[in-house]
């Protein structure tokens, strides 16, 4: 037991029992056992504990010089960790924050979270400039360092942070606050996880490796993000520019939304991928970005330009594209679980012939391509399912071959034929009743030569 003064020491070695702390300074390596602090008040200056280190429930301890720690530092409900100087929370293992615990950065100091895979784990916790001081308060966490909260809120609040994995385990939430450089090497919502970004206008967010949502990531604040590759089986939305900068950039299944402008990389080959039925919201404000996201869809249907948004080939399935005010008439509308307005636009991975985007094909969508037939500068919304610009009986057949389909629901009965070419409108009414003709006979050449189990034409 330590309990008052300064006690410096090389090497303190214990066989058993452990070192205890109530008081004054420790400053030591310590080997053997444990070190537990066991009431406010005491302090640690260059400690290294092999052997885990532990501040009992509503103790406050401050730090200063290196602190290392080996296996697992507890913080106990209530608890508060306190840097005070620039310098290194280091070792291997996990602090563990109990209910309420909280990392406390002094103003003015820039705290490392030091080598290894150091992680930083608690249910509800805060990592945060100490209340009451001044200047920055800065968090470095490196490169493989991780912040996660399991199962309640975790808090980061600092003005700086950098680099870092962050983590929202399921039903847990992630809320970081900055307001300097911000660039985490990658943001995790699992199942059933929410991670909240709040960076300040004005700056620019670059993710390393990745983004993955399974649940919910939300991001607000910076004029412009960055990121390398986009793993989406929830929601990410993100209020400000979205800029696609590496090649082979994609999302999964989920829905990606973006208040502002949804940038592809003209420089270099740069690819961006919705996936697996994956929705994009890119929600607008003043002039509509329909040319350009357009032209990119059209470069990755072609396979050409630098800037492509395309989607992994398969002949039933394209990247359908619309205004909202093209689908919708009453706002706001939902589009893909999103509340949207009548300026945003809308791209969903779903079969040809879906004008309408919502994942059927029928008479609906026909009737939109009817209504545009043999026009030009067409969209998808109208019919334009080769990305050509044109609505004719290549854009007919697309539409037919999925005609009455869902997600993977059966053929077109007779009865649907007859429904279909009953409901052709006049003018078109004679061109796409012939072009029914043409599908029919096309679709018999076609089984005779593949039989109806292959996948292609189920
Ligand atoms: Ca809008
Ligand atoms: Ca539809
Ligand atoms: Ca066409």
């Amino acid at each position: 037991m330590i309990s008052g003064g300064t006690f410096i020491a090389s090497l303190i070695t214990f066989a058993e029992g452990g070192l205890t702390l109530s008081g004054g300074t420790l400053g030591a390596a310590v080997v053997g056992a444990p070190v537990t602090v066991v009431s406010s008040g005491a302090s640690l200056k260059g400690v290294n504990a092999a052997n885990g280190l532990t501040l009992l429930p509503g103790v406050t301890t401050s730090f200063s010089d290196d602190l290392a720690f080996f296996g697992t530092a507890t913080l106990g409900a209530g608890a508060t960790l306190r840097a005070r100087a620039t310098q290194k929370l280091g070792g291997a293992g996990t602090v563990f924050f109990g209910d309420g615990a909280s990392l406390a950065i002094d103003g003015g100091t820039d705290l490392t979270v030091g080598a290894g895979s150091l992680e930083l784990r608690g249910s509800n916790f805060r990592i945060e400039r100490t209340p009451g001081s001044t200047g920055s308060a800065a968090l470095n966490l490196g490169t493989t360092r991780v912040v996660s909260a399991a199962g309640g809120t975790g808090v980061i609040d600092v003005q700086f942070l950098t680099y870092g994995n962050l983590v929202a385990e399921p039903g847990s939430s992630l809320s970081v606050s900055c307001s300097g450089i911000y660039s985490p090497r990658s943001i995790s919502a699992q199942n059933g996880g929410v991670v909240s970004i709040n960076a300040p206008a004005g700056v620019s967010l670059s993710f390393g490796p990745y983004i993955t949502s399974g649940a919910t990531i939300d991001i607000t604040g910076p004029t412009s993000l960055v990121f390398n590759s986009l793993q989406n089986s929830g929601t990410i939305r993100i209020h400000g520019d979205l800029n696609v900068g590496v090649n082979s950039s994609h999302v999964g299944p989920g829905t990606l939304r973006v208040d502002g402008e949804l940038i592809v990389d003209p420089n270099v080959p740069t690819n961006f991928q919705p996936r697996e039925g994956g929705a994009v919201v890119v929600d607008y404000e003043g002039a509509s970005p329909l040319d350009y996201l357009r032209s990119l869809i059209v470069n990755g249907y072609n396979g050409t330009g630098n800037s492509r948004i395309t989607v992994v080939a398969d002949p039933q399935h394209g990247l359908g594209y619309a205004e909202a005010s093209a689908l919708f008439t009453n706002f706001p509308a939902t589009f893909a679980g999103e509340l949207i307005d009548d300026t945003a636009f809308l791209m969903r991975i779903t079969r040809y012939g879906d004008a309408d985007l919502n994942g059927l094909v029928n008479l609906v969508d026909f009737n939109r391509l009817a209504s545009n037939f043999n026009g030009t500068n067409k969209l998808w919304s109208q019919g334009d399912f080769t990305y050509d610009g044109i609505v004719n009986l290549e854009d007919f057949n697309r539409l037919a071959s999925n005609f009455n389909l869902a997600a993977l629901t059966n053929n077109p009965t007779p009865q649907d034929w007859a429904n279909l070419a009953a409901a052709v409108p006049e003018p078109a009414a004679a061109t796409a009743l012939a072009g029914i003709t043409s599908l029919s006979c096309l679709m018999r050449r076609r089984r005779m030569r593949y039989p109806r189990t292959t996948k292609n034409y189920r």
